[in-house]
């Protein structure tokens, strides 16, 4: 018999059930969209690549920290380019990667300029490149003052994935940034430049939400400018639906001829970075493993082919663009993904126990895996180990030590400042001369082939077994 009271418990457990299966369903639907995108998703940068065609040669802001002249093969910050593209260029240029590196998932237009101060280049290669490869995701980013405008086109073109870079919502801080914006045919200095960027940016955020296209903001961090602001902007863009935030450092150099190269603005540090994005944490995902991309960027985030795929070159190449291979690929790299996944599970920690966190930098070629020479190394990825976890927490660039067949002494005592508070390094081959150096400055060299949650475990291991006893041996003395 049904009670009045039972009747009650029924339609609220039904209820809850109903909440729980329609968030599981979002959750699947979410993951589905992010989990082929490298810069949406921490995992897929392992395994997935993106490429970026410059198709965007103009600008409707001026940034200080900007200078889109600058080119070099070497340069790796956003709106530096080789070359800019005709859409046909573009279109062709991605089916020609897609068929020379399967893996490659998403197209972004990222500049060197700004995609949506070139709408007519922009759409016409997105709709392109839809039309002949529909399996790759398109993404764009950009500095927002046009945003609004074409948040419908947009949708319609099913570009999922849009960038926009906020560095404050501050006005008067916004002037230390954008000497100047150009809006409707008018050049406006100052701060009211800034407001109407900083407006349009909102109301472009607000709307790709309503639109349900997932927004991803960039932050540049520029210590002594906008450093203390950051969490405010955190907060403002959490609260208009931001799926992601991006705090990145701001990259500035005399050569780079940019005002804040050349009046001597600083970027900040690993540590200072790394202190606001944990303060942000709490509230929002933050992205760690952005590589401020050059807008002609090809490969997996941190491995740069643009220089296989010039104009000259990849004009001369067919487009063998092949769907059923690429999904024979895909399905491959989502099994390896699943197993280590499933992997990481089974070595999670159960130490109830709080055990001393420890820095260690990882030499890897992608896949997830520790499997890059120590010498090879043109980046470390940096991850936070304890007992129980195994946290990624960014990168840094080094110069690599084996140069011609050489250990390069000058690199070597660059990348022992740059890993300084790593406890280790883990990679899968190191020579004794390195070795000997890295353990000098107090860091171990610890050589292994196996994905970086099982390296980076044994590692810590060893560390708790070995080096605390050493410690406390001293302090017992
Ligand atoms: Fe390119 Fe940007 Fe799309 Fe990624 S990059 S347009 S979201 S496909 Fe990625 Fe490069 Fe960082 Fe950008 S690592 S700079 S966040
Ligand atoms: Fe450069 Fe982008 Fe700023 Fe334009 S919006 S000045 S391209 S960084």
């Amino acid at each position: 018999m049904i009670t009045p009271s039972s009747a009650a418990v029924n339609s609220c457990s039904c209820t809850k059930q109903n909440v729980a299966d329609a968030l599981a369903d979002r959750n699947a639907r979410l993951k589905a969209r992010i989990e082929k995108h490298p810069c949406y998703s921490e995992d897929a940068h392992h395994h997935y690549a993106r490429m970026h065609v410059a198709v965007a040669p103009a600008c409707n802001v001026q940034c200080n920290y900007c200078n889109r002249k600058y080119d070099c093969a070497n340069e790796s910050r956003p709106g530096v380019v080789s070359e800019t593209l005709t859409p046909a260029e573009a279109a062709h240029k991605v089916l020609v990667i897609a068929s020379k590196i399967p893996q490659m998932t998403v197209v972004g237009i990222a500049g060197p300029g700004d995609p949506l101060a070139n709408p007519k280049q922009t759409f016409e290669t997105f709709a392109r490149i839809a039309e002949k490869a529909p399996d790759i995701k398109l993404c764009l980013s950009t500095n927002g003052l046009n945003l609004p405008e074409y948040v419908d086109q947009i949708k319609e073109l099913n570009i999922d994935h849009v960038t926009i870079t906020i560095n404050t919502i501050d006005p008067e801080i916004g002037a230390r940034i954008y000497p100047w914006i150009r809006w409707q045919r008018k050049r406006i200095s100052g701060i009211e430049g800034v407001k109407i960027l900083l407006e349009r940016q909102m109301d472009g955020l607000q709307a790709l939400q309503e639109a349900d296209i997932l927004c991803k903001v960039n932050s540049v961090m520029i210590p002594g400018i906008n450093d203390q602001h950051l969490p405010e902007v955190n907060q403002a863009i959490r609260e208009r639906g931001a799926f992601l935030h991006n705090i990145m450092p701001l990259i500035s150099a005399p050569e780079h001829g940019t005002h804040f190269g050349l009046s001597g603005q600083r970027g900040p540090t690993p540590r200072e970075i790394k202190e606001v994005q944990d303060q942000c944490a709490g509230n929002m995902k933050m992205m760690r493993h952005c590589r401020q991309c050059r807008a002609d960027a090809v490969g997996l985030l941190g491995e740069d082919r643009s220089q296989e795929f010039t104009k000259d070159k990849f004009m001369a190449m067919s487009a063998e663009y092949d769907p059923e291979q690429r999904q024979i690929l895909h399905a491959r790299i989502e099994l390896r993904k699943q197993e280590l996944t499933e992997e990481k599970e089974k070595l999670r920690g159960q130490n109830l126990k709080a055990t001393p966190k420890v820095l260690v930098a990882v030499a890897s070629k992608g896949g997830g895996l520790v499997n890059q020479h120590f010498g090879h190394a043109k980046e470390f990825l940096i991850y936070e180990v304890d007992g129980n976890t195994v946290s990624f927490v960014g990168h840094r660039k080094i110069d690599h030590y084996c140069q011609s067949g050489f250990g390069e002494e000058a690199s070597m005592k660059g990348i022992l400042q740059t890993i300084a508070d790593c406890r280790a390094v883990l990679c899968s081959k190191i020579g004794a001369c390195p070795q000997e150096q890295l353990r000098s400055a107090g860091i171990t060299p610890f050589e292994d082939y196996d994905s970086i949650e099982s390296v980076a475990r044994k590692f810590y291991q060893q560390f708790m077994e070995t080096e605390l006893e050493v410690d406390y041996a001293l302090q017992t003395l």
